[in-house]
C-alpha cells in the first residue's frame, strides 16, 4: 500500500534539488581548478593576472571537499528522510532557513577566496591568517548545517512517538547517526573558528594558539571523512540491493556499522598529527589504536555487500564460484558507478590503513601520498557513489526518466573518472613514497636532484586530471539533462528491504542514550589529558587559552 505521507511532493522535491544544485555548480568550479594545479605542478602552466596557487588550491578543496560533499549530502538525506519517516510543514520551512544560512556563508567564504584574502587552504591552519569573512562565513555554513541535524533528528522523534515500539526505518536511522557524528564533530571546528580564528583575524587577539586551533581542527577532521562516506554506505547497505533486484542482507549488521562509526571515528584526530610536537606520544598511540578500531565497520560492510551481491546471484540461479559476480548489472549505471567505487575503496582503505600505522605514517605524512589516498577515498568510492545515486534520484526529484542514452554516458562517465583517477591518484601515491611534499606547487624539498626523481609523476597528475577534467564536463552534462531536458516521467526511488523472515534487529541497536553516552566517554577519555597537557604547556602568550600556569 502507497503511504501518501512519504511521497515526494513538488516542496520536497525543491528543498533536495536546492541542494544539488550548489552541488552540482561546486563540481563544475572546483574540478576547474583541479585541472588548473596539476598543469601549474608539472610546469606546464604559469598562472595569468597575478592569480596565486594557493588560492586555486583553496576554492578547489573548500568547495569540492566542504561545499559539495555537504550539500548533495544534506539534500540527498532529507530526500531519504522524507520517504522513510516523512517530513511536517513546519520541519521544511526550518530545513530552508538552514539551507539559507549554508548559503550566505558559502558565498562570503567563496568571494573571500577568490579575491585572494583567504589563500590558506582547506585546513586553514594558523599562523596562516584570512580575512574574518572567511571565518564568519565557515561558521555560518556550520551554523546552516546545524539546522538540518535538528530537523533530522525532529523527523525520527516524531516518527518514533507516532509508531510507539515499532524499528525506526533503517535509511532514517543512518541518516540520524550521521547526522550525530557531524554534530558532535562540528563543535570542535566551530570553537576554533569562533573562540579563536574570529578573534584573531579581527585583531581582538595578537597571537593564536596553533597546536590547540590544529587539535580542534583534527578532531573535526577525520570524523569528517566518514560523514562524507556513510550516506554512500547509505546507498551500498540499503538502494544498492534493490537496483540488482536483492534484499538487504542484515538490517542488524548495517545497524551495528553505523553505531562503531559514531563511538570510533572522532576520538581519533591524533592520527593527522602524528609527527607534531606537544603531544605526549602515549596519547597519540591510544589514538592510533582507535583509529584500527574504525576499521572495523568498513571490513563490516565488505563482507555485507559480498554477501549481497553472492545471495542475490546465487538466488537467480548463477552458479560457479563466480557466476554470480559475472551476472551483476553491469549495464546500470545506478549500479555500475557505485560498484566501481567499491572497488576503489579496496586500495584506498589499505592507504588509510598505511596511513594510520604509527611508523609509516613518518614515510607519507605531508608527501602527496596523501593527497593520493583522499583522492581515492572521498574523490573516487564517495564520488562515484554520489553520482551513482544521482542517476536514479535527480529524475526522481524532477519528474523525469533516466534514458538508455544518459546510462550509457554514465557508464562511459564511470569509465573516464576511474581512468583519470588512476593516473592522477597512482601518480599521487608513488611521487608521495619518493618523497614529493604536498600542499607546494613549487618545492624541491630533498633537492632539485630528488625533485626531478618525481617530475614524471607531476606529468602523471596533470595527465590524470585532464581526463579527470573530461569526467567532469561529461558529469554536468549529464545533470543538466536530467535535470531539464530528460523525458518527463516516473523513475523509481530504490529503497530495497529486509529479508521476509530475517532475524528481528536487536532492540539495543537503538538505543541512543547508550551509543550518544559511550561516544561522549571515548571522546573524553581520548583527549581530556592531552588537551590539558596542551593547553597547560603551552608557550605564553597565545590567548584564549593561555592559562597563567603555562607562562611559567
Ligand atoms: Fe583517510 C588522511 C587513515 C579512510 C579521507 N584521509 C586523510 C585525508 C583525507 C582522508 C581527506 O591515519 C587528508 C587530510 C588532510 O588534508 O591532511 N583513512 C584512514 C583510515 C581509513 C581512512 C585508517 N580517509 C578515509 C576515507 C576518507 C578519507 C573513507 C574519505 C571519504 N587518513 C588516514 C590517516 C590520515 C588520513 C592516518 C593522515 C595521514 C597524514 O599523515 O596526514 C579507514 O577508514 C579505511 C578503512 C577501509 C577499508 C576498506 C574496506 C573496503 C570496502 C569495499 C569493499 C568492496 C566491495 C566490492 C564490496 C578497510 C568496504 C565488491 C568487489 C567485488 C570484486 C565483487
Amino acid at each position: 500500500m502507497i503511504n501518501e505521507k512519504l511521497q515526494l511532493t513538488k516542496k520536497d522535491t525543491r528543498l533536495s534539488m536546492a541542494f544539488i544544485y550548489v552541488a552540482f555548480i561546486s563540481l563544475l568550479i572546483g574540478g576547474l581548478m583541479g585541472l588548473l594545479q596539476t598543469f601549474v605542478r608539472s610546469g606546464a602552466l604559469t598562472l595569468p593576472w597575478g592569480i596565486n596557487y594557493y588560492q586555486i588550491l583553496t576554492v578547489h578543496g573548500v568547495i569540492l571537499g566542504l561545499v559539495l560533499t555537504t550539500y548533495f549530502i544534506i539534500g540527498f538525506q532529507y530526500a531519504l528522510m522524507k520517504k522513510t519517516v516523512g517530513i511536517t510543514i513546519k520541519e521544511r520551512k526550518i530545513a530552508w532557513i538552514g539551507f539559507w544560512i549554508m548559503l550566505v556563508g558559502t558565498i562570503m567564504t567563496a568571494v573571500t577566496i577568490l579575491l585572494g584574502k583567504a589563500s590558506v587552504l582547506y585546513t586553514f591552519y594558523a599562523p596562516l591568517k584570512a580575512h574574518p569573512a572567511f571565518y564568519i562565513g565557515l561558521a555560518l555554513v556550520i551554523i546552516g548545517s546545524w539546522v538540518a541535524c535538528f530537523v533530522n533528528f525532529h523527523q525520527l522523534f516524531r516518527w518514533k512517538k507516532d509508531n510507539k515500539g515499532e524499528k525506526s526505518p533503517l535509511l532514517a536511522f543512518m541518516v540520524v547517526i550521521n547526522m550525530l557524528l557531524w554534530l558532535i564533530a562540528t563543535l570542535g571546528v566551530a570553537a576554533t573558528v569562533i573562540i579563536q580564528f574570529i578573534p584573531w583575524s579581527l585583531g581582538y587577539a595578537e597571537t593564536i594558539n596553533v597546536l590547540v586551533s590544529r587539535t580542534l581542527f583534527w578532531y573535526f577532521g577525520h570524523p569528517l571523512v566518514y560523514f562524507w562516506l556513510l550516506p554512500a554506505y547509505m546507498a551500498w547497505y540499503a538502494i544498492i540491493p534493490k537496483v540488482i533486484g536483492g534484499k538487504i542482507f542484515s538490517d542488524s549488521l548495517a545497524r551495528l556499522s553505523f553505531v562503531l562509526f559514531l563511538m570510533f571515528s572522532i576520538p581519533v584526530g591524533f592520527h593527522h598529527q602524528l609527527t607534531e610536537p606537544g603531544i605526549d606520544p602515549t596519547w597519540k598511540f591510544i589514538q592510533v589504536v582507535l583509529t584500527f578500531m574504525v576499521i572495523i565497520p568498513s571490513l563490516l560492510t565488505a563482507f555485507s555487500m559480498f554477501a549481497t551481491f553472492e545471495i542475490t546471484g546465487r538466488r537467480k540461479g548463477f552458479t560457479g564460484l563466480f557466476g554470480w559476480f559475472k551476472h551483476l548489472p553491469w549495464k546500470d549505471v545506478r549500479f555500475f558507478a557505485p560498484m566501481i567505487g567499491m572497488l576503489a575503496f579496496i586500495p584506498a582503505g589499505t592507504g588509510g590503513i598505511i596511513n594510520a600505522s604509527h611508523q609509516l605514517n613518518a614515510v607519507v605524512h605531508n608527501t602527496i601520498w596523501v593527497t593520493g589516498h583522499f583522492h581515492l577515498t572521498v574523490a573516487t568510492t564517495v564520488i562515484l557513489t554520489f553520482f551513482g545515486v544521482s542517476y536514479w534520484l535527480v529524475p526522481v526529484l524532477t519528474g523525469r526518466k533516466l534514458t538508455k542514452k544518459i546510462n550509457n554516458l554514465g557508464l562511459i562517465q564511470t569509465v573516464v573518472w576511474a581512468v583519470g583517477m588512476s593516473f592522477m591518484s597512482g601518480s599521487m601515491h608513488i611521487a608521495g613514497l619518493l618523497g614529493a611534499p604536498r600542499r607546494s606547487a613549487y618545492s624541491t624539498y630533498g633537492g632539485t636532484e630528488q625533485a626531478s626523481d618525481w617530475i614524471g609523476y607531476q606529468i602523471g597528475q596533470a595527465i590524470g586530471g585532464s581526463i579527470l577534467f573530461i569526467g567532469i564536463l561529461l558529469m554536468i552534462y549529464i545533470f543538466i539533462n536530467l535535470a531539464f531536458f530528460a523525458p518527463k516521467g516516473n523513475e523509481e526511488f530504490p529503497l530495497a528491504e529486509e529479508e521476509k523472515d530475517a532475524e528481528p534487529t536487536p532492540k539495543f541497536l537503538e538505543n541512543w542514550k547508550l551509543w550518544i553516552g559511550l561516544t561522549v566517554v571515548l571522546i573524553l577519555f581520548a583527549y581530556t589529558i592531552p588537551f590539558i597537557d596542551i593547553i597547560v604547556h603551552s608557550p605564553a602568550g597565545s590567548p584564549p587559552f593561555d592559562w597563567p600556569i603555562g607562562n611559567q
